[in-house]
C-alpha cells in the first residue's frame, strides 16, 4: 500500500529538526529528516531513474511514467553555485528527457530533445552536468511527447549560498497535478478528432450572427474554459486527491513557507487557504517584494513561494481549483498529524465577459470575416529558408538520431565569455512582426488587444477577497540589466480550434522554416498577442521575462518570470536580455497546445563583434538541419 503513515512519520521528524530555522542549514540535512512529503535528494551527485510504474492515485492503481517511482518525482536540493552532476538513466522503450524549467544552464544541459541534445535514448544514461548563479523554488519535467501528463515531474529547491531573506520555521513543497486514468495519447487523439467532428455551419446558420453560434462555432461555451476537465482529470497535490488528504503540520505563531508549483499538464489552478492571508515573497524562484494576498491564478509551470501564519490550532484548507471550476484538489495545514480541513465547496463557475473570451473587441476581431474556406497560403508568406523536407516531419519518421550538424559537445561557453555586452556597438536589426490573417491555422485576429496585467486571472475579478495581479508584482532586488531595449519582436499566439490547431504566427513548430533570432547581449522586447479565446502559459527556456507593467516601464525592480500566462485578447511585453548563446526552447506550457504546434525556438547567436575563428566554429545550431523527428511533437498533416 502506498504508505502515508511513514511519509507522515518522516515529515514529523522534519518539523521536530527543523522547528526553529537556521540550526542546521536546510541543504545539509539528509534526505530522511528533509522529508516534506515527498522523497528527498540532497547533495550534488544525483541519480534518477526514468521508468514506468504502478502507483496509487484517489484509490485507483495508476500506471505511470516517471522518476524514481514516485509522482512527483523526487524532491532534488542543492545549493546555488554548487557544481551538480545528474545521471539520468533511461529505462523506458521509448526516448525520454529531463528540462530543469527556469535554470539557467548551459544550453546542452535544457534537456529539449531535437533542440539541445538528441534525446535519452532506451537504455542509455546520459548526464548532466551544471552549476546555476540562482536560487528559489523550482522544478523538472520531462520534454519528450506526453510523459509529463504521466507524472514524470518533480520539485527542485536550490538554497541560496548566503543568508536567504525570505524567513521561516517550516517549509513544505506543493506540487499541482492533473491525474488522468486515461493514455494521454487518446486525450490528444480525442481532441483532434472532437474538433474535427464540428459541424461549424450548421451552428452558425442556426444562429448567424449570435453569441451562442459563435461560441458554438468556437468549440466553448460562455463558462468553458479549459480543453480538458475535471472530467477527465482527477486533480492532485503531490500525487494526492482531496481523499487522500495531503496533510502538512504547523506550530501556531509559526511562519510556513508554501513552495507551490504548479506542474499540471492542461489546468490553470485558483490558490486560496480560506481564512489564512497568504504573503507571496518568490514568483518563479526569484525573490519578490512581499505581496499579501487571499488568492491568485497559477498557469501550468508558474511557481510561487507564498508565507503563512496561523496564529490558530486549527486545520486549514489549501485549496487548488482549476480555472473552469470543474474540480479541485484540497490539502490540509493543521496543528496535529491526521487531521483534515474542511473543504470549501466548488464554487459557481464563473460568468466570464467578452473580454475573457478575447472577444471585447469593436469588429469582433475578425470573427464576422470567419471563413472556413479561406485560401490564404500560410506557406507563402514566412521566409522560407528552411528545408522541413529534411526534418522527418511525418510522424513515426525518424532519420538516424543524430542531431545532424550540431555538435554537442564543442562549444564551451563558460571559456567564451558570453554576456551582455553594453559597452558593445548597438545590434542593428529591424522590428520583427508578423503579418497575421485569418487563415487556416489562424481563425481569430484580436483587433484590439489590450493590456491586462493589472488584472486578476480569469474568472476571479468578482470574487469577494483580495487577488493577486502581475502588476502588483516587484523584484526584491534591483534588475540586474536596465537598458532599454534595442528593438522589438512581435509574436502572434494563434488557433484553429476546430482542428485543434494551435501556434505562434500561424505557423505550427513542425511547419516553422526559421527559429527567432536574439543577438548576444542585446535586450529586446517581446511583445506577444494572445489572439485566441484561451489564456496561455507562455515560457521561454534559458533567459528571464522582465514583464513590462503599464506605468512601470522603466523600473528598476521588474517583476521577472521564466512563465507568464497571456489571458485572452491580451498584448503584453516582456523585456529579455539574450545574455547566453544557444537555442531555447520557446512555447505555450499547456502540453496539448505544445504538441498540437504552439512552439518556436530562440537562437541566441554569438555577438560577431567578440568572436574569433575558434568560437565562429562552435555557433548554435543550424536550424536548417533541425531535426524536428525527435521532438515528439504532433506532426499529423490537418484534414481538409
Ligand atoms: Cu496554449
Amino acid at each position: 500500500m502506498y504508505n502515508r503513515r511513514r511519509f507522515l512519520t518522516s515529515s514529523l521528524g522534519a518539523g521536530a529538526a527543523l522547528g526553529v530555522s537556521g540550526l542546521v542549514p536546510a541543504w545539509a540535512v539528509s534526505a530522511s529528516e528533509g522529508n516534506m512529503g515527498i522523497p528527498a535528494l540532497t547533495g550534488t551527485n544525483f541519480d534518477l531513474e526514468v521508468s514506468k510504474f504502478k502507483t496509487r492515485i484517489n484509490g485507483r492503481v495508476a500506471s505511470a511514467v516517471g522518476v524514481n517511482g514516485s509522482i512527483p518525482a523526487p524532491l532534488i536540493r542543492f545549493r546555488e553555485g554548487d557544481d551538480i552532476t545528474l545521471n539520468v538513466k533511461n529505462t523506458l522503450d521509448v526516448d525520454t528527457s529531463i528540462h530543469w524549467h527556469g535554470l539557467l544552464v548551459p544550453f546542452q544541459m535544457d534537456g529539449v530533445p531535437g533542440v539541445t541534445f538528441p534525446g535519452i535514448k532506451p537504455g542509455e544514461t546520459f548526464t548532466y552536468k551544471y552549476a546555476v548563479p540562482q536560487n528559489g523554488t523550482y522544478w523538472y519535467h520531462s520534454h519528450s511527447g506526453l510523459q509529463e501528463q504521466s507524472g514524470h515531474y518533480g520539485p527542485i529547491i536550490i538554497d541560496p549560498k548566503d543568508a536567504d531573506p525570505v524567513s521561516y520555521d517550516r517549509e513544505y513543497v506543493l506540487m499541482l497535478g492533473d491525474w488522468t486514468f486515461t493514455d494521454p495519447h487518446r486525450i490528444f487523439a480525442k481532441l483532434k478528432k472532437n474538433a474535427e467532428s464540428l459541424n461549424f455551419n450548421q451552428a452558425t446558420v442556426s444562429n448567424p450572427k449570435g453569441l451562442l453560434g459563435m461560441w458554438g462555432a468556437m468549440r466553448m461555451s460562455p463558462n468553458d474554459l479549459a480543453d480538458v476537465t475535471g472530467e477527465t482529470y482527477t486533480y492532485v497535490i503531490n500525487g494526492h486527491s482531496t481523499a487522500d488528504n495531503f496533510d502538512m503540520v504547523f506550530n501556531p505563531g509559526e511562519r510556513v513557507r508554501l513552495r507551490i508549483i504548479n506542474a499540471a499538464a492542461m489546468t490553470l489552478f485558483n490558490v486560496r487557504m480560506p481564512g489564512l492571508p497568504m504573503t507571496v515573497v518568490q514568483a518563479d524562484g526569484l525573490n519578490v517584494r512581499p505581496v499579501e494576498t487571499d488568492e491568485f491564478q497559477m498557469g501550468v509551470a508558474e511557481v510561487y513561494d507564498v508565507i503563512v501564519e496561523p496564529t490558530e490550532a486549527k486545520p486549514f484548507a489549501f485549496v487548488a481549483e482549476s480555472i473552469d471550476r470543474s474540480g479541485q484538489v484540497v490539502a490540509t495545514l493543521a496543528p496535529k498529524p491526521g487531521m483534515r480541513a474542511k473543504a470549501s465547496a466548488l464554487r459557481a463557475v464563473p460568468t466570464l465577459t467578452m473580454k475573457d473570451m478575447g472577444m471585447d473587441h469593436s469588429s469582433m476581431g475578425g470573427m464576422d470575416g470567419m471563413d472556413h474556406d479561406a485560401t490564404t497560403d500560410m506557406n507563402a508568406k514566412p521566409s522560407a529558408q528552411m528545408d522541413h523536407s529534411k526534418m522527418g516531419h511525418d510522424m513515426g519518421a525518424m532519420s538516424d538520431g543524430k542531431m545532424g550538424g550540431m555538435d554537442h559537445a564543442a562549444p564551451d561557453h563558460a571559456a567564451m565569455g558570453h554576456g551582455p555586452n553594453p559597452n558593445g556597438p548597438p545590434v542593428q536589426l529591424a522590428k520583427m512582426e508578423a503579418d497575421i490573417e485569418v487563415g487556416p491555422g489562424v481563425v481569430n485576429v484580436a483587433a484590439m488587444p489590450t493590456n491586462r496585467l493589472d488584472e486578476p486571472g480569469i474568472g476571479l475579478s468578482d470574487v469577494p477577497h483580495r487577488t493577486l495581479t502581475y502588476s502588483q508584482l516587484r523584484s526584491l532586488e534591483p534588475n540586474q540589466d536596465t537598458r532599454k531595449p534595442g528593438r522589438e519582436v512581435v509574436v502572434h499566439l494563434t488557433s484553429n480550434m476546430e482542428r485543434y490547431m494551435w501556434s505562434f504566427d500561424g505557423v505550427k513548430f513542425s511547419e516553422v522554416k526559421e527559429s527567432i533570432k536574439f543577438m548576444e547581449g542585446e535586450r529586446v522586447r517581446l511583445t506577444m498577442v494572445n489572439n485566441t479565446m484561451m489564456p496561455h502559459p507562455i515560457h521561454l527556456h534559458g533567459m528571464f521575462f522582465d514583464v513590462v507593467i503599464p506605468g512601470y516601464e522603466n523600473g528598476t525592480h521588474m517583476p521577472r518570470k521564466h512563465t507568464i500566462v497571456v489571458k485572452p485578447g491580451e498584448k503584453l511585453s516582456v523585456d529579455v536580455t539574450a545574455e547566453h548563446v544557444g537555442d531555447w526552447a520557446f512555447h505555450c506550457h499547456l502540453i496539448y497546445h505544445m504538441h498540437a504546434g504552439m512552439m518556436q525556438v530562440v537562437s541566441v547567436l554569438p555577438n560577431p563583434q567578440k568572436m574569433t575563428p575558434m568560437m565562429m566554429k562552435s555557433m548554435p545550431a543550424d536550424h536548417s538541419k533541425m531535426d524536428h523527428s525527435k521532438m515528439g511533437h504532433d506532426n499529423m498533416k490537418e484534414a481538409k
